[in-house]
C-alpha cells in the first residue's frame, strides 16, 4: 500500500492507517473496475449483462473487510466488489466478464453466475433470493463441523419479497446459525420503487420475526457500515445466532447497462450522488491528517494500472475450446457411489 505521506498519526497506529488506506483502495478499485466494465460493455466486449454497483461500494467493502479466511459469501448480481475485496484476482474476474478460458468458470458463464470457490464465493443464480438458503446451508455445515467461520448472504430489497429469503431466515433463526444477512436496499428492484415493494420502512424489521436482530445503517457511509459489521460479525462468529444488516443506498446506473432508468427522477439521482461513499471517506482521511491529494494520486495510479492489466490479460486470453464444453459440469466422482455398492 502507498504510505500515508504527511499523515499526522502515531507510529503505533500504523496497522490501522494501513487498514484505512486499504479500505479506500478497495472502494476506488471497485468504482474504477465497474466503470471500465460499463465502457467495455458498450464496446461489445463483455459476455452477458452488466449490473453495475456504482454508488454501493461502501457496502461490499465494509461488510467484507472484517471477514476471515474460510468465511463463505453469497453475493448478489450487483456485487462485483465482493469478489475484489475477498481477494479474487482482478485479471481472472475480467476474463470471466469477457467469457474467456482464463476466467473463473473457464469461459462457461457470464459474470452473473460465476463464483470463485477458491475464495468461497458462491456464484449467484438467476432466481432472486435463492442463494440465501445456500448460505444458510454453509452456516449449518460450519455449525456441524464446529468450525469458527460464518456465512454472509447479500440480497436486494426486491429479493426480500421472495419466499426463499423468508425460509432461509426462519431456518437460520430457529437453528441459531452463524449467518449474516445483508440487504442492499437501493430503493429500486429494476423499475419497481420501494413503496411498491414493501409496506414497511425497513427490511431490518423482519429479522425480529425470525428471532434475531436487524440493524439499519447508511450504506453510503463506509465508517458506519464498518462500525456495525465489525460488531455484528463478532456476535455471529461467537455463536450468538444470525443477524441482519440493512444498508440504505442507491445505484447510480440503471438496473443493467440496457436500462436507461427513465422511471426515476434526475433530482433524486443527484441528491444521492452528493452522498457518494468515496468523497465521504476522503473527507475522513483528510480530517485525520492524511495528505489526501497525494494519496488519491497514488491510489488512482494503482487502480488504473490494476484495471488496465486485467483488461489486457482478458483481451489476450483465448476463448474456451468447443471440445471442452462438457468439462466441469459435474463435481468429480468422490467414489461415494461405488463405495455404497
Ligand atoms: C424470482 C425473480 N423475479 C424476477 C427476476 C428479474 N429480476 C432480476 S434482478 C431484479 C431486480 C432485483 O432487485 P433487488 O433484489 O432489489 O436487487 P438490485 O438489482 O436492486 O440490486 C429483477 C426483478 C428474477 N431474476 N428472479
Amino acid at each position: 500500500m502507498p504510505q500515508a505521506e504527511g499523515a499526522r498519526v502515531q507510529p503505533e497506529t500504523a496497522a490501522r492507517v494501513e487498514y484505512e488506506l486499504q479500505l479506500y483502495y478497495w472502494m476506488k478499485l471497485i468504482r474504477a473496475f465497474e466503470d471500465r466494465v460499463s465502457r467495455l460493455h458498450r464496446q461489445n466486449k463483455i459476455m452477458g449483462g452488466v449490473y453495475s454497483g456504482a454508488g454501493q461500494e461502501a457496502i461490499c467493502t465494509g461488510i467484507c473487510a472484517p471477514l476471515k479466511d474460510g468465511d463463505f459469501v453469497a453475493p448478489l448480481h450487483r456485487d462485483l466488489g465482493v469478489f475484489l475485496v475477498r481477494g479474487c484476482d482482478p485479471a481472472r474476474l475480467m476474463a470471466q466478464l469477457m467469457g474467456k478460458e482464463t476466467g473463473l468458470s473457464r469461459g462457461k458463464d457470464s459474470f452473473l453466475h460465476g463464483g470463485d470457490m477458491e475464495h468461497l464465493i458462491f456464484g449467484s443464480t438467476s432466481m432472486l433470493g435463492s442463494s440465501l438458503p445456500v448460505a444458510v446451508g454453509a452456516a449449518l455445515k460450519f455449525r456441524m463441523k464446529r468450525e469458527k467461520n460464518i456465512a454472509v448472504a447479500f440480497f436486494g430489497e426486491g429479493a426480500s419479497s421472495r419466499g426463499d429469503v423468508h425460509e432461509a431466515m426462519n431456518f437460520a433463526g430457529v437453528q441459531k446459525l452463524p449467518v449474516l444477512f445483508v440487504c442492499e436496499n437501493n430503493r429500486y428492484a429494476y423499475s419497481t420503487p420501494l413503496e411498491k415493494q414493501m409496506a414497511i420502512d425497513d427490511v431490518a424489521d423482519r429479522a425480529e420475526a425470525y428471532g434475531f436482530k436487524g440493524h439499519v445503517v447508511s450504506g453510503n457511509d463506509l465508517l458506519a457500515v464498518l462500525e456495525v459489521s465489525e460488531r455484528v460479525i463478532a456476535h455471529v462468529r461467537a455463536g450468538e445466532g444470525p443477524a441482519l444488516i440493512e444498508c440504505k443506498t442507491y445505484r447510480y446506473r440503471g438496473h443493467s447497462e440496457h436500462d436507461a432508468a427513465l422511471y426515476r427522477d434526475q433530482e433524486e439521482l443527484l441528491e444521492w450522488q452528493t452522498r457518494d461513499p468515496i468523497p465521504q471517506y476522503e473527507l475522513f482521511l483528510e480530517k485525520k491528517g492524511h495528505d489526501l491529494k497525494h494519496i488519491r494520486e497514488q491510489i488512482d495510479e494503482r487502480t488504473h494500472r490494476v484495471v488496465q492489466e486485467a483488461v489486457d490479460f482478458a483481451e489476450q486470453s483465448p476463448l474456451p475450446k468447443p471440445e471442452e464444453a462438457l468439462e466441469d459440469l459435474y463435481a468429480p466422482n468422490s467414489g461415494a457411489v461405488s463405495k455404497a455398492k
